[in-house]
C-alpha cells in the first residue's frame, strides 16, 4: 500500500468511527466514546483532511462545523411537494375528517392510524443520493424552499450518509421532519440575546427558523438544533418494495440512522387516538422541547394513495391541535414590582385570558429596554404566551388594534413603594430602588432569609412578612430575633400557641450552618451554591470582611463580578452593623468543628450523575460543582454506567431513558439533603 492510500484508509476509517459515535451520541443518546477520546480522532481526522484534501468527502463529519457566511440562499423546487396539514381543533372535528374520508372511500376493513406527536419547528425535506446527504431546504411556500445545506449539515441528529444495510439499491431518498430548537437552548439564546440587547425570539419555533436561515452557519452550528424524521419518499421505486405503512416508514428511518420521535403510538380506532391526544395534553409539557398537536395519519400506504391529497393538504392525515399557547388580551395597566434587590420589574396586568388551560391575567415585561423595544403601552391588544416558562410574557402588540389616545411606558423616576429616587446604572437594563429601608426591599429581603436554602424558617411566609413590615414590628432581618410571642398576638389571626411556634422555629434558625447564614444575607450573585464555595475558603465571616477582592475571586467558581459584589457588600456601614446584630443574636458565623470533619468527605466518589430538566433553585453549573466537590463525576447522557438522575422540571428523554434503565432518580431537595447530612 503507498502512502496516500494509508492515509486515506485511516480517514475512512476514522470518518466511520466518528460517525458511529456521533450516531450514538445524538441518536441514541447512548455515548460509545468519552469525549475526549471523541475530540482526538476529529482532530486526527481534521489534521490528515488539511494535508489531503482530496480526501474531503461531504460526509465526514470535520463538514458539520459551518462555513464562511453565504451572501444568500438559492431557491429549489421540491422534487415532492411539502403539503401542509388541515387542522382540527378538538376530537369532534376529528370525527368530521374520518368521515369525510371515508365517504371517499367507503372502505369495509377497519383502518389503523398512526398518532404521532406535533412537533413545533420548521419543516425541512432532505435528499439523501446513494446514502449521501446532498440537500437539505426549507418548507418554502410547499413548492420550492431555500436550499440551506450548509446549515442542515450542522443539525448533529441528521446524518450525512444514511446506513443503507440491505438498501444499496436505493439511489434516491427524500426524507421531512421537523428541525426545532431544544427549550432550554431557547432559553439560553434568548438570555444572550437579552445581555447583548439584541431583539428576542418569540418562541422557540421562530427561533428554529431564524436559525436555519443564519447565513453564517457556524452561527447555526453553536445553536445546537435538532431534528425528528416523520416521512420518507423513495422516488422511481414503488414504496410498498420498502415499506408498506407509515409505522414501517418510521422504524427504516430510525434503521437508517434518524432520530425519530419515541412518542408515536399505532391506534386502532378514533377513540384510541383520543385517548393519546388526552394523555399528552399535559404530558407534553414534560417534554423539552415544544409541541403543538397530534398528527394523524392513516397508517397504510395503500390508502394513503387511494386518498391522494386536495390542493393544500394530504386526505389522509389531519393535525389534532391542542389550544393555542399564545393569545390576544388587552393591557389594562403596567405594574411596577419591587423586588428585594430593589429591581423594578415592570409588570403587565391584563384583561383574563385562557391559555394553555390555565387563566393569565399578569404577564412579566422584564425591564424598560424590553417595553421600549416591542412599544408596549396600557390599552394596547398584545400577544401573551406560556411555554415552559412559568411567568407568561407578553410576545408582540398588535399595533394595528391600538388606541389613539396611547402614551409610550415610562419606568417611574421614584420607587413605587418608597418614593425615593431609583437609579439605573450605565450598561444595566433593570432600574433598582436604592433606599437601604424601602419596605418592598426590606420584605424581600426577609423572605429570602426565611427562605428553605436559606435559614428555612417554617412558618414565616409571605403573608406573614408583610404583616411584620407593615404593622413596624420588623425594622431589619435581626429583629425577627426579638420577636416574641406577647409580640406577635397582636396580628391578626394570630393565636398564642401559633405565636409560640413560630417564635421557636425563628429561634431553631441560629443552629443554622454559615454557608446558609451567607446566603440568607441576599448578596447579589452569590446563590447557595457561591455561599457554600466562599464559606469554605473563609471559614468565618471575620476572615471574609477583611478579604481582597482578589481573593474572593480566586475562588474557584467564583467569577469577577460576584467577587466585586462581595467585597463591596461588606464594606457597606450599614451592613456590618446588621452583621453585628445577628451576631449579638446568636446566629452562626463561623464554620462549625463539626462541618470541618465531614468536610473531606466524598460522599459521592465514584458515583455517575447526569444532570436533566430545570432544577428548583440550583443552575447545572452550580448542582455539577456540588456533585463534584462531593466526588461524584457528571456526564451528560444517561447510560447503564449512570449511578443517579437528578431532575428537574421539563426533564423529558433522559428522564425517559433513566426509568427505562431503572436508574435511581434525585430532586434537587434530595440532593442537597444527601449532601448536607
Ligand atoms: C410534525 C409533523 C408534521 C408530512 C406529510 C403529510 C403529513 N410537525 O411533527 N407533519 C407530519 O406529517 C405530514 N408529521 C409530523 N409528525
Amino acid at each position: 500500500m503507498t502512502q496516500t492510500q494509508t492515509e486515506a484508509k485511516r480517514v475512512e476509517e476514522l470518518r466511520q468511527l466518528l460517525q458511529r459515535a456521533s450516531y450514538a451520541y445524538y441518536v441514541l443518546d447512548t455515548p460509545i466514546m468519552e469525549d475526549a477520546v471523541y475530540d482526538q480522532l476529529y482532530r486526527e481526522l481534521q489534521q490528515l483532511e488539511i494535508q489531503y484534501p482530496e480526501l474531503i468527502a461531504p460526509d465526514s463529519p470535520t463538514q458539520r462545523v459551518g462555513e464562511r457566511p453565504a451572501t444568500h440562499f438559492t431557491s429549489v423546487r421540491h422534487n415532492i411537494p411539502l403539503y401542509s396539514l388541515e387542522n382540527a381543533f378538538n376530537v369532534d372535528e376529528l370525527h368530521n375528517w374520518d368521515q369525510r374520508w371515508r365517504r371517499q372511500l367507503p372502505t369495509t376493513d377497519s383502518v389503523e392510524y398512526v398518532s404521532e406527536l406535533k412537533i413545533d419547528g420548521s419543516a425541512l425535506a432532505l435528499t439523501y443520493e446513494n446514502g449521501v446527504l446532498v440537500r437539505g431546504a426549507t418548507r418554502g411556500d410547499g413548492v420550492a424552499g431555500e436550499d440551506i445545506t450548509q446549515n442542515v449539515r450542522t443539525i448533529r441528529s441528521i446524518p450525512l450518509r444514511l446506513n443503507f444495510d440491505g438498501l444499496e439499491a436505493i439511489e434516491r431518498v427524500e426524507v421531512r421532519g421537523e428541525a426545532f430548537l431544544p427549550l432550554e437552548v431557547f432559553k439560553q439564546i434568548n438570555e444572550e440575546r437579552q445581555k447583548a440587547g439584541e431583539q428576542l425570539f418569540a418562541n422557540p419555533r421562530n427561533a428554529a427558523a431564524g436559525t436555519l436561515r443564519q447565513l453564517d452557519s457556524r452561527i447555526v452550528a453553536r445553536r445546537r438544533l435538532d431534528f425528528f424524521a416523520y416521512t420518507l419518499h423513495i422516488p422511481g421505486m414503488d414504496d410498498a418494495s420498502i415499506a408498506n405503512t407509515q409505522w414501517e416508514a418510521l422504524e427504516l428511518l430510525q434503521k437508517m440512522g434518524f432520530r425519530v420521535n419515541p412518542n408515536h403510538k399505532l391506534c386502532a380506532s378514533l377513540v384510541e387516538v383520543a385517548q393519546y391526544y388526552e394523555y399528552w395534553d399535559t404530558e407534553r409539557l414534560n417534554l423539552p422541547y415544544m409541541t403543538d398537536g397530534v398528527v394523524v395519519k392513516l397508517n397504510s400506504f395503500k390508502l394513503q394513495e387511494q386518498l391522494g391529497f386536495t390542493q393544500k393538504f394530504p386526505r389522509w392525515a389531519v393535525a389534532l391541535k391542542y389550544p393555542a399557547e399564545e393569545a390576544p388580551t388587552r393591557v389594562e395597566n403596567i405594574a411596577v414590582n419591587v423586588g428585594r434587590t430593589g429591581a423594578l420589574t415592570p409588570l403587565a396586568e391584563m384583561r383574563p385570558v385562557q391559555l394553555a388551560g390555565t387563566t393569565v391575567s399578569r404577564a412579566t415585561l422584564h425591564n424598560s429596554d424590553r417595553i421600549a423595544q416591542l412599544d408596549i403601552r396600557i390599552g394596547d391588544t398584545v400577544i401573551v404566551r406560556k411555554a415552559g416558562e412559568i411567568i407568561p410574557e407578553v410576545v408582540r402588540v398588535i399595533k394595528e388594534l391600538r388606541p389613539d389616545d396611547t402614551e409610550p411606558f415610562v419606568m417611574p423616576s421614584h420607587c413605587p413603594v418608597c418614593g425615593q429616587p431609583v437609579v439605573r446604572e450605565s450598561g444595566e437594563a433593570v432600574t433598582r430602588c436604592v433606599n437601604a429601608s424601602c419596605a418592598a426591599i426590606l420584605k424581600g429581603s426577609i423572605e429570602h432569609w426565611v427562605s428553605r436554602d436559606a435559614l428555612d424558617i417554617k412558618g414565616v411566609g409571605e403573608k406573614l412578612v408583610h404583616q411584620l413590615v407593615d404593622k413596624g414590628l420588623v425594622h431589619s432581618v435581626a429583629d425577627l430575633y426579638n420577636l416574641t410571642a406577647e409580640k406577635l398576638c397582636t396580628l391578626e389571626r394570630m393565636g398564642q400557641k401559633s405565636a409560640e411556634k413560630l417564635v421557636d422555629a425563628i429561634a431553631q434558625s441560629k443552629n443554622q450552618p454559615w454557608s446558609r447564614v451567607l446566603y440568607g444575607l441576599g448578596i447579589r450573585h452569590v446563590g447557595s451554591v457561591n455561599a457554600q464555595l466562599i464559606t469554605e475558603k473563609y471559614p468565618t465571616v471575620e476572615k471574609l470582611e477583611t478579604a481582597k477582592q482578589s481573593d474572593i475571586e480566586g475562588i474557584y467558581g467564583i467569577g469577577a463580578e460576584i467577587a466585586q459584589s462581595v467585597y463591596q457588600w461588606f464594606h457597606i456601614d450599614a451592613n456590618q452593623i446588621l452583621i453585628e446584630r445577628l451576631k449579638a443574636a446568636g446566629i452562626q458565623f463561623a464554620t462549625q468543628e463539626t462541618e470541618l470533619v465531614t468536610k473531606g468527605n466524598q460522599k459521592f466518589a465514584g458515583k455517575t450523575f447526569v444532570i436533566t430538566g430545570t432544577l428548583p433553585t440550583l443552575k447545572r453549573d452550580e448542582a455539577k460543582a456540588l456533585i463534584q466537590k462531593a466526588g461524584g463525576k457528571v456526564t451528560d447522557s444517561v447510560s447503564k454506567k449512570t449511578d443517579y438522575l437528578v431532575a428537574g422540571e421539563d426533564a423529558g428523554s433522559k428522564l425517559e431513558k433513566a426509568q427505562a434503565l431503572g436508574i435511581a432518580q434525585l430532586t434537587e431537595g434530595q440532593l442537597l439533603a444527601i449532601l448536607e447530612e
